[in-house]
């Protein structure tokens, strides 16, 4: 038997694949599979897949096309457990069980009920050995918005914000203040591509006027569902994101109409520009998480402003918060953020520094008790 550094070696390329399409498999999680062959000579990669772009095919089908009969023998490394059920593709564990494979190594069980367990049980009552668990949290880390929304119907939730030295988010009055330079907008760009949704208030889309897709030349196409909690449906037409919605989606979240004629103006002005009109409790977060993971949204980047990161905190609904630190201090005119470098909110435990040119981006992560 192969020894676990050996293991975690290939399961090591197995999650680097599966990263390569995190946010652009739709509500499917992104799984890397590699297919390991030893004639002899030591360990080679004779094939290797990640969940197709739209989240079909598989990684394992993929993988196992790359590798032909080289499979035969041959041991897997998957990042989640094959999945044992008859969806829009036959089960992979069949098509595992098939190609001969003869030892499959697993990161994560899949919550899927559909597959939990059976997949490894399919592998298993066709004398293939089964190992699991191998870079469990490295795994658990990599499927983090899938497993969030199957275990808790909801997506994952991580927070951004930039702030000045001093603690501002941005100067009253004066629409977008750049507080970050260009390393960490590529940064959260590349983000804004691994995430299925992107937040923000209606205070933020107004003095902002935010476009909140991904402008790197690679990703484009990639950018995420954009969101705009909005109560009273005041997203001006012209606004960058109404005026882009049919390239990219927009959806405006609001409350129930006040009955006013105004309102429902306003909704089919929005309406006729693309955007996407849903009605639920703009204050009552933990409701639209719930909506947004029904349509498989697996994970949310909030972006913006002050009120709404306040407002998830609150609820406890972030996961995780991204701060960057900018180098420069914008005074008494700045609008404080809710929390800096120096006021972490209770239950968040710093995890990493990264530098980005001149700014710092700090990591926290929520540790939740059970
Ligand atoms: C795998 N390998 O690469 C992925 C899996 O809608 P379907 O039929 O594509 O099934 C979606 C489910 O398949 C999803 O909830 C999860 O259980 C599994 N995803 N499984 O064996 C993969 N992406
Ligand atoms: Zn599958």
């Amino acid at each position: 038997m192969a020894d676990r550094t050996e293991d975690e070696r290939f399961m090591v390329e197995a999650l680097r694949l599966a990263h390569l399409h995190l946010g652009a498999t739709d509500s499917n999680p992104s799984v890397g599979c590699v297919i390991v062959r030893d004639d002899g000579n030591g360990p080679k990669i004779v094939g290797s897949a990640v969940t197709a772009a739209g989240g079909r095919p598989h990684a394992e089908t993929g993988a196992l096309a790359v590798a032909g009969p080289l499979a035969r023998g041959a041991t897997a490394y998957v990042t989640l457990e094959p999945c044992s059920h008859h969806g829009k593709t036959p089960p992979c564990a069949d098509a595992l069980i098939a190609a001969g494979i003869a030892r499959v190594v697993i990161a994560v069980t899949d919550p899927d009920e559909r597959v939990s367990g059976r997949g490894m049980e399919m592998l298993r009552e066709a004398g293939i050995e089964v190992v699991t668990g191998v870079l469990e949290e490295e795994g658990e880390r990599e499927l983090e918005g899938y497993l969030m929304r199957k275990r808790n119907n909801r997506p994952y939730v991580t927070l951004k914000l930039a702030v000045s030295a001093d603690g501002m988010i941005g100067i009253k009055g004066q629409g977008q203040v750049r507080i970050t330079g260009a390393p960490a907008r590529e940064f959260v760009h590349r983000l804004r591509a691994e995430t299925d949704a992107i937040l923000v208030g209606i205070g933020t889309a107004i003095a902002d006027d935010p476009e909140l897709t991904v402008r790197l030349s690679d990703l484009e196409h990639r950018s995420p569902l954009r969101i705009v909690i909005d109560g009273d449906l005041n997203l001006p037409i012209g606004s960058k994101l109404a005026q882009t919605a049919r390239r990219v989606p927009v959806l405006v979240v609001t409350g129930q109409s006040d009955g006013s004629v105004a309102f429902s103006e306003r909704q089919q002005m929005l309406e006729a520009t693309g955007v996407e009109v849903v009605v639920c409790d703009p204050q009552a977060p933990a409701d639209l998480l719930n909506a947004l993971a029904t349509r498989g949204i697996s994970s949310l980047l909030v972006e913006g402003g002050a009120r709404t990161a306040q407002l998830f905190l609150n609820e406890g609904l972030v996961d995780r918060i991204l701060l960057f630190t900018g180098p420069m201090t914008l005074g008494e005119e700045g609008v404080p953020s809710p929390l800096d470098r120096n006021l972490i909110p209770v239950g968040f435990v710093h995890s990493r520094t990264d530098t980005f040119g001149d700014d710092l981006l700090d990591t926290y992560e929520y540790e939740r008790t059970s």
